[in-house]
């Protein structure tokens, strides 16, 4: 008798405390309680209540064990429940939230005056333009006097130059470049010379005292304006687009004979007048011209044997139209909000 009564409370006890251990949240917990120590119907409770009817020869022995395992159970119950309450306040155990977006990584990229630069070198190389480069601290003879413009023109002025010792100073295009090349080499010659070039202008929304120039020359026998307007009408339809329409306006540089400059129809409107092009249906990207014989004489080529052709033109400014940029300062401020818009 005494043994079956004691294997029946190990059996409740291994059960109780196994649905304890498993009950995942309060209420189950709380269903587990009711059913081993429930006051009315809970098992323990109830062989505890019917301990009175026993034989009081095996009473206590019982007694004692049925205080014990319930003891046991309300510690389980205890203990289950404060592991629960901790559980429910941290965040969830388990792998990272997948459907969250993902964080973005920072991307650098190139400065928008370098990718109008780097588009005019592409678009010019295929046809058939070699990249050259020479020093930005120049003499006179390079900056000044090779390119038919005498000392005391008012381009050589120490108002509107950068000199850095006697007569050495800070390039003011990038035309020296042509003038080196054509010493060393004879024509045929096609070549781009892109650029920082320096002025004495103080900075404001359309000035900068160091900015870009592209400059490009093409010298052989017979070469006229009208394959000046062929390569750069081809140059303007690549790089502003195939319904842009170009005029050539009557212009003067010392070095060139004759000179223009050159107009696209406004790249924002279209040419029907807009504020970026003040109305006008047009915009300026460069000058040009037919390479006075005077600077061919300089670099020792024979001007009744070669003609030829320059233009030359502003990233920086190219870059302000193309993009509708109100002041050119902004292109070097380093605001990343600035710059990566360009990306
Ligand atoms: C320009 C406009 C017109 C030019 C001329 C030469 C050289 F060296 F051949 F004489 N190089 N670049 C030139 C001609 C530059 O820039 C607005």
């Amino acid at each position: 008798m005494i043994e079956s009564l004691l294997k029946g409370l190990a059996v409740l006890e291994r059960e109780a405390l196994d649905a304890v251990a498993t009950a995942g949240d309060a209420d189950t917990l709380e269903q587990v309680r009711i059913l081993y120590l429930g006051r009315k119907d809970g098992k323990v409770s109830a062989i505890l209540r019917a301990l009175a009817e026993l034989d009081p020869e095996i009473r206590p022995r019982v007694g004692s064990e049925a205080n014990r395992v319930r003891d046991v159970i309300r510690d389980a119950l205890e203990r289950r429940t404060t592991e629960l309450t901790a559980l429910a306040g941290r965040p969830r155990e388990g792998p990272d939230d997948l459907t969250l977006p993902g964080r973005a990584r920072w991307v650098g990229g190139l400065h928008p005056v370098t990718r109008v630069i780097d588009e005019i070198c592409r678009i010019f190389a295929s046809l058939g333009f070699t990249r050259a480069r020479g020093p930005e601290a120049e003499t006179e003879w390079y900056n000044f006097v090779a390119l038919n413009t005498p000392l005391d023109h008012p381009a050589a002025d120490m108002q509107a130059t950068l000199y850095l010792s006697g007569n050495i100073l800070l390039r003011s295009h990038t035309s020296p470049v042509q003038v080196r090349v054509m010493e060393r080499h004879q024509p045929p010659i096609r070549i781009l010379a892109p650029g920082m070039v320096y002025r004495r202008d103080a900075p404001d929304a359309s000035h900068l005292p160091a900015f870009s120039q592209i400059e490009g020359l093409a010298v052989d026998g017979g070469v006229t304006f009208v394959d000046l307007k062929a390569v750069l009408g081809e140059f303007a339809h690549r790089f502003f687009g195939p319904e842009t329409r170009v005029r050539f306006r009557p212009s003067f540089f010392p070095f060139t004979e004759p000179s223009a400059e050159v107009d696209v129809s406004c790249i924002i409107c279209g040419g029907s007048g807009c504020a970026a092009c003040k109305g006008t249906g047009w915009m300026e990207i460069m000058g040009a011209g037919m390479v006075d014989p005077a600077v061919f004489e300089a670099v020792g080529y024979d001007p009744q044997r070669y003609t030829g052709y320059a233009f030359g033109m502003g990233p920086h400014r190219i870059a302000l139209l193309k993009y509708g940029i109100p002041d050119i300062r902004l292109f070097h401020e380093n605001d990343v909000r600035f710059l990566e818009q360009f990306r």
